[in-house]
């Protein structure tokens, strides 16, 4: 199975703890009480939802689908009304998920149950997003575009979450041009023959239950599996060394708008050509790095 170890839990911490022994080395952690004194932490369960935002319009994502011709993997598979979409959940749904919703904009009353803690990150407090999924649900390995620190926030049910250093993205088949590693990637059923890279990747596991707040340090790959209907929120600190901010908007800027073009241009045959180049990387540097170390 893949290496991994389990990932820090502690109740709370000071700022000056949390920047020397999470924030600086990149390590993520679980702060198990930093939301108790929250709204939220008493009040965020599928019904309030329902009865604030019930009625909203939302965009829901179909996590069982790769990318397919002119369509982008992330593409909004549907909208539909808010309760339908938890309704659907509660009758086991779950490839349709909510992906990186907006609460400031489209629900904003829950704005009030939560608040943005000083713990030595500087939250961008325009951009508190949510993500929903049902049991079973689970989320392909991927990091985030904007390298931000990221502060998962969780409700509802367990989720569990893996997390991958960027140190590691040489064995994760990383797609070019994109923010994720092949589709097929199962990191709780490795394909090792398809994949032998895996056999080298080393990282984190933690399940999270109501009310954890997890710290994902910038550029980590992320792999979930939704245990139940959950819900998490996440609050983001965008990059502020210049080299870090300049690789930011090179992300969001260059590679996105030039994968959108190619995508639009070249249709499947882009698709191919990445997931092969992802194959023919990942196994050249594969070999080398065996070579070096006298095992190959
Ligand atoms: O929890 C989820 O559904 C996805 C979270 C995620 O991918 C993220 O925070 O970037």
């Amino acid at each position: 199975m893949i290496k991994l170890q389990p990932i820090d839990r502690i109740g709370t911490i000071s700022k000056k703890e949390f920047i020397t022994a999470y924030k600086h080395p990149e390590i993520p952690v679980v702060m198990e009480q930093l939301t108790h004194t929250w709204p939220a932490y008493q009040k965020w369960h599928l019904d309030y939802f329902c009865d604030i935002a019930g009625d909203n319009i939302v965009p829901v994502y179909d996590g069982g689908e790769r990318a397919k011709g002119r369509q982008h993997q992330n593409a909004v598979a549907q909208t539909m009304r808010f309760r339908d979409f938890i309704a659907a959940l509660k009758l086991g749904e779950n490839r349709l998920r909510i992906f990186f919703y907006n609460i400031l904009t489209a629900a904003p009353k829950l704005i009030e149950d939560f608040a943005y803690p000083d713990i030595g990150l500087k939250f961008f407090t325009k951009l508190p997003v949510m993500f929903f999924g049902g049991k079973g649900a689970k989320v392909q390995m991927h990091f985030d575009i904007d390298l931000a620190d990221i502060l998962l926030c969780h409700f509802g049910g367990r989720k569990r979450v893996y997390l991958f250093a960027p140190a590691q993205t040489k064995y994760l088949y990383h797609v070019p041009f994109s923010f994720s590693a092949l589709f097929d990637i199962d990191v709780e059923q490795p394909d090792y023959e398809r994949f032998p890279a895996l056999h080298q990747l080393e990282g984190y596991v933690i399940e999270l239950v109501h009310g954890d707040a997890l710290y994902i340090p910038p550029g980590y790959w992320h792999y979930i599996v939704y245990e139940e209907i959950s819900f998490s929120l996440s609050l983001r600190a965008f990059p502020r060394h210049p080299k870090a901010l300049m690789k930011m908007f090179y992300n969001i800027v260059f590679i996105r708008n030039v994968e959108g073009l190619m995508r639009k241009l070249a249709g499947q045959l882009w698709n191919d050509r990445n997931e092969l180049n992802a194959f023919k990387k990942t196994h050249r540097n594969l070999a080398i790095e065996l070579e070096r170390s006298g095992k190959f």
